[in-house]
């Protein structure tokens, strides 16, 4: 029962309404064939039983006739009528019986003893027997007639069951397909358009949110179908924006963040520590001698240095700091919330990773070991603005070069500090 419930809520309703329909049109071509057989079969009834009764009359008639004719001094046999008579019976009870009339039969006319019938007192019986027979006729073709009116009315009140059943339907299956299609369908339109007017953070969980709500209505097949499709292009919208993200905030290089993003969160993070009255430290990297190392290596041996170099970047880096390419062979480190000690140490570090990593003495080795040189500036200390914190951290970096290179300097209005001799 249940599955069958399942299934009918399957249908959709085109489905549901061309199934009724071919139902609807087959039943009236089979109940229309039906009639007409019918109809046909209790007319032919009717106008046998009629006839049959006619002819009976009209029997009688000549029987009165050959009664007054009768010549008493003449025997039945001898009178010529008597013999046409006869005949003209035998013909009506073969009518009679054709016309499914059970005629009335007395003995003589049973066993075939025609010419008694006429004979004497026999021919009272005789026409008593008529008479049965002709009320029998009468009764008979007046309840064919009867019968053909009910077989008309039944074929009309069948039409008719057949049109309700059909309207009954179609009125269902609209409430139904307004209930479970269009109602929804308004609801998801709605829903769309406000998807559409205000791009939501995920959505995916815009979409969830919506499949959730249909859940809470009833709703047809097709309805479910939409949402799936809904779901899945959401979905797919969701996986490429990430992605367009991703390449939005990446260097395609080194896959550290690139300068777009570099400085939004260089400007965020200026901005958030003069509010807070908070410390933000930025280093730029640049490597040494990078040109004599493409000269001598090639520039894809280069490229896979920068990425080399990017990498061991990131793995020194926190969560919250902001590694990024700045351009060619120069890095920007963000440190937010950082003082410029904290800073110098981690380059420090870094520094010091980058001269001694195996890959930059490999076999793909430059004219000198790859080493770069850092220039560290902080805020509020260095710096007024964002804008600022960069050429003063550019500055420091020159310092560095400026020292014989692989050097972390941190920035200095009147002289540059030199933490390290590589
Ligand atoms: P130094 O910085 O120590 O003064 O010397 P340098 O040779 O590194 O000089 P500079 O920074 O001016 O040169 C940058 C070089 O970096 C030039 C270019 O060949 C190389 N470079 C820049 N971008 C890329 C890149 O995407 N891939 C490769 N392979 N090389 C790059
Ligand atoms: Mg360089």
């Amino acid at each position: 029962m249940r599955s069958t419930l399942q299934t009918i809520k399957k249908i959709s309703p085109l489905q549901a309404i061309i199934f009724t329909g071919t139902i609807s049109i087959l039943s009236i071509i089979a109940g229309t064939v039906g009639f007409f057989v019918t109809q046909h079969h209790v007319v032919e009834q009717v106008e046998k039983k009629q006839a049959c009764y006619l002819d009976l009359v009209d029997f009688r008639g000549k029987l009165i006739e050959f009664d007054l004719s009768k010549d008493p001094k003449q025997s039945i046999k001898a009178n010529p009528h008597s013999e046409i008579l006869l005949s003209t019976y035998k013909k009506l009870l073969d009518q009679m019986h054709d016309a499914e009339l059970q005629p009335v039969v007395s003995r003589d006319t049973a066993k075939g003893n025609w010419r008694v019938l006429l004979a004497g007192e026999n021919l009272d019986f005789f026409r008593l027997e008529l008479e049965k027979n002709i009320e029998q006729a009468k009764i008979q073709s007046k309840a064919a007639t009867v019968r053909l009116a009910v077989v008309n009315e039944f074929f009309l009140y069948f039409i008719l069951a057949v049109l309700l059943t059909l309207s009954i339907t179609a009125g269902w299956l609209l409430h139904n397909n307004y209930r479970q299609t269009l109602i929804p369908l308004s609801q998801l339109v709605g829903q769309l358009k406000l998807l559409n007017r205000n791009i939501p953070e995920s959505i995916h969980d815009t979409a969830e949110e919506m499949k959730k709500e249909l859940t809470d209505t009833e709703h047809s097949s097709d309805i479910t179908q939409i949402t799936k499709s809904i779901m899945n292009f959401c979905g797919d919208i969701e996986a490429k924006n990430k992605k367009l993200d991703e390449i939005y905030i990446r260097d395609e290089k080194t896959n550290l963040y690139n300068y777009r993003h570099f400085k939004e969160h260089l400007i965020i993070e200026v901005e958030r520590a003069k509010r807070m009255s908070d410390k933000v430290a930025l280093a730029m990297i640049d490597i040494d001698h990078f040109k004599q190392y493409n000269d001598a290596n090639g520039h894809i041996a280069g490229d896979r240095a920068l990425k080399i170099l990017a990498d061991i970047i990131r793995g020194q880096c926190r969560a919250y700091d902001v590694p990024s390419r700045f351009g060619g062979d120069e890095f920007a480190l963000l440190f937010p919330k950082t003082g410029i000690a904290t800073a110098h140490d981690i380059v420090e570090r870094l520094r010091h990773l980058i001269s001694t990593a195996p890959f930059l003495h490999g076999e793909h080795q430059s004219i000198e070991p790859l080493t770069v040189s850092i220039g560290l500036a902080g805020f509020p200390g260095d710096a007024t603005d964002w804008y600022n914190l960069i050429n003063n951290a550019d500055r420091a970096l020159y310092t560095a070069k400026s020292l014989g290179r692989n050097n972390v300097a941190n920035f200095s209005p009147i002289a540059t500090q030199n933490s390290h001799q590589g």
